[in-house]
């Protein structure tokens, strides 16, 4: 019997379609090479975002994601998404709600009013959850077919696909997770382990929004402890990691300018980035591009010394 095809309900979340929508053109591409089907939500809002909304009101916060979540139970496809802080708060919801039949009742009280409701007939995964687990790592393997053993690069799991690691898949290893330096591994690259490597990027938790240089402290420490061990790139599963960490190390050069000699300058690389240019992909196609003179277009630190460190291998 043939193998049944992956097929998900598409979740784009607010920070890719309107800042990094690179990261929406590589994952689509990786996919359909990987012949995994991706369905559109038509008419998705805001996850919310569980760092900001959930501090503020969790019914709000359950009935916006719960709404959701609904969109992709029509579709009658698991959802898939890119960013950890959509991972944190549609797979919450999702679990709460299944569980807990006084919030799911209160939930749908609301959604009825739209002609809506939570039901509770789906999953909610990452990429990265889809890659490793659905997809699979081995088979994911027979499509690595460019390795870059000379590819140093420094891993960000960013916080919320890791933690809290109660309903997460990653079978207790979110203390000390290696499955995102497995991914990477299987391109050839080498993950070069560096001081501190879970800490938070510095953005989350909405301590971008109110106070930014906090947050920049954060990120200059990440990049520093990165630039001590020597990497060609950050890789990052996250598009408010990878905004934080690529114009954030815009705003780190600035504001931080007389405490860290040199200004940084560590291109930052989404997974499905890597993973396609090891499938033999078009650069193009993954949104890779080496350098612009666009203002206010991703990505603000140029990318061309890690094209020029993949083109050693082609
Ligand atoms: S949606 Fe609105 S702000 Fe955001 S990108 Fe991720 S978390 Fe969910
Ligand atoms: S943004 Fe993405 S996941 Fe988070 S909270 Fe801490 S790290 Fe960066
Ligand atoms: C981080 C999302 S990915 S949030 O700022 O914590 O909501």
């Amino acid at each position: 019997m043939p193998e049944k095809k992956l097929k998900y309900s598409f979740y784009l979340g607010c920070v890719i379609p309107n800042r990094y929508p690179f990261i929406e053109q590589s994952v689509r591409n990786v996919f359909k090479e990987l012949g995994i089907g991706l369905i559109d939500m038509q008419g998705a809002s805001c996850c919310p975002a569980p760092g900001v909304f959930r501090g503020f009101s969790i019914p709000l916060w359950l009935v916006v994601g719960a709404r959701n979540i609904s969109i992709a139970e029509e579709n009658g496809a698991d959802i898939v998404l890119m960013c950890n802080g959509c991972y944190a708060t549609l797979l919450e919801v999702n679990v709460m709600l299944k569980h807990d039949k006084k919030k799911r009742d209160m939930v749908n009280e609301h959604l009825a009013k739209i002609g809506r409701e939570f039901k509770g007939t789906i999953e909610v995964k990452h990429i990265i959850d889809v890659l490793y687990y659905d997809f699979g790592l081995d088979k994911l393997k027979d499509y690595t077919n460019i390795k870059f053993p000379n590819l140093r690069v420094g891993v960000h799991y960013g916080c919320h696909i890791l933690k809290d690691s109660t309903h997460r898949p990653w079978h207790g290893e979110s203390e000390d997770p290696r499955f995102f330096e497995e991914l990477i591994e299987i391109t050839g690259a080498k993950c070069i382990d560096y001081k501190d490597r879970l800490m938070c990027c510095g953005a989350g938790g909405a301590v971008r929004t109110a106070s930014l240089e906090v947050s920049l402290d954060y990120t200059r420490e990440k990049l520093e402890n990165m630039r001590n061990v020597g990497v060609d790139c950050c890789m990052v599963c996250c598009p408010f990691c990878h905004l934080q960490l690529d114009l954030g190390q815009v705003q780190v050069n600035e504001t931080f300018k007389d405490i860290i000699g040199e200004p940084y300058k560590i291109p930052i690389i989404y997974y499905t980035q890597l993973l396609g240019l090891s499938m033999g992909m078009n650069p193009r196609e993954l949104g890779l591009v080496a350098t612009h003179k666009l203002a206010g277009v991703p990505p603000f630190i140029p990318i061309k010394s890690f094209m020029d460190k993949i083109k050693e291998h082609i």
